[in-house]
């Protein structure tokens, strides 16, 4: 039988996480939430994807291997870069890596389509009915630190609703810290050594039977201590990139929308920014970027490497030239002055 998760109200007067959601992804690596973000703005941001991605129904909609992106950090649509540095996501992520707002960092912020069909085999990089697997080969340099000292936090914000298009992530809860499936070194993953990467479940798990039978055994457990994320509009999964987990088959015909984001510790430079970043978006027409800049508050643009007030990279030469730049845009260096001044005093 499938176990459903609920998600959990966040609390509803500060939209910060209860302990009990902190515990939860500490001890076993995710937690599903309700509350976090503002419902209009989830909307506002479906819409904004849906205007841009095929119709789920149309031929286009049905050539896709489901890993068609198109909206990454920044986008065009002002909407998506709120919600991706939404105050909320921001505090929340502070809370589970206990560090202050401005020493996260921003790494993956996109949003990609997935669309339901018949099964039928698409071959190895179908991605429908996923192979379990981890994040952190496509995210960081190096491998996951020690449990207990987290590096980043992984989020998905679902921007429909499971039971209509299905697609429920399927997590394995870690069960304490002798849990042999999350003991470390984790390698026992597609993509990782010398195991080819495959995403499709079924000709993954066929490939470990036939190579790797131990591995095959200790995989078949991970499937079965799966739970399946029943998610609403605007619930947020907060898991991890150590986090053993993986998509599922969409319902025939439907399409689901979701943003996955990831924010870092300041200090794990090892972990990369998974799209194109941001240097070339400061090239477009649009600004969107310098817009983006100018707008946002001081503890949002520290998370995106821009220095906070008080950084030992200010003196006031650089404030005015900053500003220079960014003034005419609604910069205001105000909070980076006070910040000097203060310091200077001492
Ligand atoms: O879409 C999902 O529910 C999870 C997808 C996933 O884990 C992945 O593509 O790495
Ligand atoms: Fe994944």
């Amino acid at each position: 039988m499938k176990e459903f998760i609920q998600p959990t109200l966040v609390d509803v007067d500060s939209s910060t996480l209860t302990d009990a959601q902190v515990r939860s992804w500490r001890e076993h690596g995710f937690v599903l939430v309700d509350g976090l973000l503002p419902i209009e703005l989830i909307r506002d941001v479906a819409q904004a994807a849906t205007s841009r991605f095929p119709d789920p129904d149309s031929d286009e909609a049905q050539r896709l291997n489901d890993f068609g992106s198109g909206m990454t950090f920044p986008d065009r649509d002002a909407c998506f870069n709120r919600l991706s540095l939404h105050p909320h996501l921001l505090e929340a992520s502070s809370q589970l890596l206990e560090v202050p707002i401005n020493e996260l960092r921003l790494s993956q912020s996109d949003l990609w389509p997935k669309y339901g069909r018949e099964t039928g085999d698409r071959g190895d990089f179908d991605n429908q009915d996923q192979r379990i697997h981890l994040d952190y080969p496509n995210h960081t340099l190096t491998h996951p630190a020690a449990w207990n000292e987290p590096e980043a936090v992984e989020i998905i914000v679902y921007l429909c609703n499971e039971t209509e298009v299905g697609g429920a992530t399927a997590v394995v809860p870690r069960q304490g810290s002798d849990d042999i499936a999350y003991s470390s070194p984790m390698v026992n993953t597609p993509g990782v050594s010398d195991i080819p990467w495959i995403n499709d479940r079924t000709r993954a798990e066929a490939w470990f039977m036939q190579n790797r039978p131990a591995v095959a055994e200790f995989r078949r457990e991970l499937y079965e201590r799966e739970v399946y994320a029943q998610y609403r509009e605007g619930s947020v999964l907060l898991y991890r990139h150590d986090t053993w987990h993986r998509g599922t088959s969409l319902l025939p015909g439907a399409l689901r929308l979701a943003q996955n984001l990831t924010f870092r510790r300041a200090d794990a430079s090892w972990i990369s920014t998974l799209h194109p970043g941001w240097a070339w978006a400061m090239y477009k027409p649009d600004q969107r970027m310098e817009r983006l800049i100018a707008e946002a508050t001081p503890e949002a643009r520290s998370v995106l490497g821009f220095p906070a007030p008080g950084d030992s990279y200010w003196d006031s030469e650089k404030i005015d030239a900053v500003e220079a730049r960014y003034g005419a845009l609604g910069f205001d260096g105000t909070p980076y002055r006070e910040q000097l001044s203060w310091t200077g005093l001492y």
